[in-house]
């Protein structure tokens, strides 16, 4: 029979040897002639959140400092994490098992509250509760309209209903929206075993999609920063409370 040599990487994401490009098995025209899904919709809508959230000021600051494009972009990146932009997995995780246990939104949330553990997907610096969040409704929009069912979704709904009853800042952010979409489509779509979703969501495959996207907005940040020659920054003294 062949004998085959050991290989020494195993790769199931992408194949660059024929003709044209495979992702996962999948011709690269075919995903071009189907048009956007949600995953592209989910880039688009967290490329970028203005000039000063967490990310975006790390790398105007580091732009300003004179370091090149990829220095600029990690030092963005670097500050995703559980309370800004890398919360979808664990708002996933959390309302998934808490959706699955049938807890009400109030046992849900209290629960949490007795653990001394936020919410993840729920809060938000600006938005509140008469000033929701357009990305978070364009792609609650989407799932209801193209999902076949949204079980988790509209439960992170009640669950927000709850949290905005206590203050008006408690929200479903996009992490939450992000997380809780896709946990519908996963489970709607058919194609995943409920052990591949526990899977996904242990791993914690969802924050790549808020990093990816974000990646977009940080580097035009430092693009942007280079092209208005921009000098090193120094935060303002009168911004500063100094105390002994
Ligand atoms: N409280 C996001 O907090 C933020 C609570 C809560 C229960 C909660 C906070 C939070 C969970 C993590 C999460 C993703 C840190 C956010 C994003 C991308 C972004 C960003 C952008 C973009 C905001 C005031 C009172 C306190 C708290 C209570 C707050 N959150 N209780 N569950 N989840 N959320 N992160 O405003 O009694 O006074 O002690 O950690 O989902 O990152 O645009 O900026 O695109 O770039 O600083 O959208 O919600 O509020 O810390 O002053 O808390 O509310 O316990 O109660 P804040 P705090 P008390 S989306």
């Amino acid at each position: 029979g062949k004998v085959r040599a050991p290989t020494h990487i195993i790769s199931t994401i992408s194949d660059d040897r024929g003709e044209e490009p495979c992702y996962a098995g999948v011709p690269m025209s075919t995903i071009v002639e189907k048009g956007m899904g949600i995953g592209d919709i989910c880039v688009m809508l967290c490329a970028d959140h203005g000039p000063c959230v967490s990310g975006a000021h790390n790398t105007i600051v580091t732009a300003r400092a004179g370091k090149d494009l990829v220095s600029s972009l990690v030092s963005g990146l670097l500050t995703i994490g559980p309370r800004f932009g890398g919360a979808v997995d664990d708002a996933a995780r959390y309302f998934k098992d808490a959706y699955d246990r049938k807890l009400s939104p109030y046992e849900f949330v209290e629960s949490m509250k007795k653990k001394g553990i936020r919410v993840p997907g729920i809060g938000h610096r600006i938005k509140r509760g008469d000033n929701r969040d357009k990305r978070v409704e364009l792609l609650q929009l989407f799932a209801r309209t193209h999902f076949p069912s949204t079980k988790y979704m509209e439960y992170a709904v009640e669950v927000e209903a709850y949290t905005l009853s206590k203050a008006n800042n408690l929200v479903m952010n996009v992490d939450g929206a992000i997380g809780t979409l896709f946990l519908d489509l996963l489970a709607g779509s058919g194609m995943f075993t409920k052990q591949e979703i526990d899977e996904i969501v242990a791993i914690g495959y969802l924050n790549g999609l808020f990093v990816l996207a974000r990646s977009i907005g940080l580097i035009g940040h430092t693009f942007d920063q280079k092209r208005l020659k921009q000098p090193l920054y120094r935060h303002p003294w009168e911004d500063v409370l100094y105390t002994k």
